[in-house]
């Protein structure tokens, strides 16, 4: 038995007024309930210390660059890390991530119960649009303020196991799950905002977008064999309405625990890493039953192209 405790530390919106210190008391208090509860690993947001601020438009993209931390820890963030060392925790959060060469990218680390980040992923899969666009109800400008991530899909060891991360947008795709699969991953965390209404689609409200974040989970953590944990920014930033849906997903893909609320709320569950074994095992023995012979086009060709008529 390898069993980590997690913390799901779902958290309710923060406002565009909020600022990094005041959030990061949230987060603390957060971290407070989960090592209450005998937690060893919390888990928060994507971009946990600040509000969604691609929804707004900056005609100047260096405006955006307030958004943004230049280094981490830093000393908005130093009362976390100080908090989380002091019990020995290892936490993962999302935040905008500004390089000395000014690359702009929407960032998570895992940080171990030392302090050292031991895991960085940099968001591969960008949704949105780069320009203006007023067709839509809301703005969502991930391609103007961030660039592609360069890290991949990195699986590190730490805890006893085998590590991955991902965020929001890129647990809608399979490959993000497979190719950390294939590195033998036994948890995945990832932090989303996602909107409740989907801004080109009207009609597409929570429902909906609660019942594709569950389906993406939930296949992604069976098909990989692999624990995942998955952390909403929820509720309402300033008129915007995000989705919870806060849930710990199993490696045979059932839901073990899901918040209940919109706001800043921890669900706790003890994972054992070696549930993942049965399955990497035998359905999920990608050796034995991957034929990789048919899969090229997955790496060759990115859209689609139809067969002639
Ligand atoms: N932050 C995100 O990546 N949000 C997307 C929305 C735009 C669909 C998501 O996949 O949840």
């Amino acid at each position: 038995m390898r069993e980590i405790v997690v913390a799901a530390a779902q958290m309710g919106g923060i406002q565009k007024a909020e600022t990094r210190e005041e959030v990061v008391l949230r987060m603390i208090d957060l971290m407070d309930a989960a090592h209450e509860a005998g937690a060893n690993f919390i888990v928060y947001p994507e971009l946990s210390l600040t509000t969604f601020f691609c929804r707004y438009y900056m005609e100047n993209e260096s405006e955006s660059d307030v958004w943004f931390e230049t280094e981490m820890p830093n000393p908005r963030t130093a009362p976390l890390f100080a908090r989380a060392k002091g019990y020995g925790m290892s936490m993962s959060f999302g935040y905008a991530e500004l390089t000395k060469d000014g690359q702009h990218f929407n960032t998570s680390i895992q940080v171990d119960g030392d302090g050292n980040i031991v895991g960085k992923y940099r968001k591969t899969h960008l949704p949105g649009h780069s320009e203006f666009d007023e067709n839509r109800a809301f703005q969502h400008l991930e391609k103007r303020y961030f660039e592609p991530g360069d890290t991949g899909f990195p699986v590190y060891r730490t805890l006893g196991g085998l590590f991955g991360m991902c965020i929001c947008n890129d647990r809608r795709w399979p490959e993000t799950y497979r190719v950390m699969g294939l590195q033998g991953v036994e948890m995945v965390t990832l932090g989303y905002n996602t909107p409740a209404v989907n801004a080109e689609k009207p009609s597409e409200g929570p429902q909906a977008r609660l019942f594709h974040n569950r389906l993406v989970l939930q296949s992604g953590a069976y098909q990989n064999s692999t624990w995942v944990v998955a952390v909403a920014k929820a509720g309402d930033e300033d008129g915007y309405p995000l989705i919870a849906g806060t849930m710990i997903v199993d490696p045979d893909g059932r839901v073990v625990a899901e918040t209940q609320t919109q706001g800043d709320e921890i669900v706790v569950h003890a994972c054992d890493l070696d549930e993942t074994r049965f399955g990497k095992a035998t359905i999920f023995d990608f050796a034995r039953h991957r034929r990789v012979e048919h899969y090229t086009r997955i790496v060759e060709q990115t859209g689609v192209i139809e067969p002639a008529e």
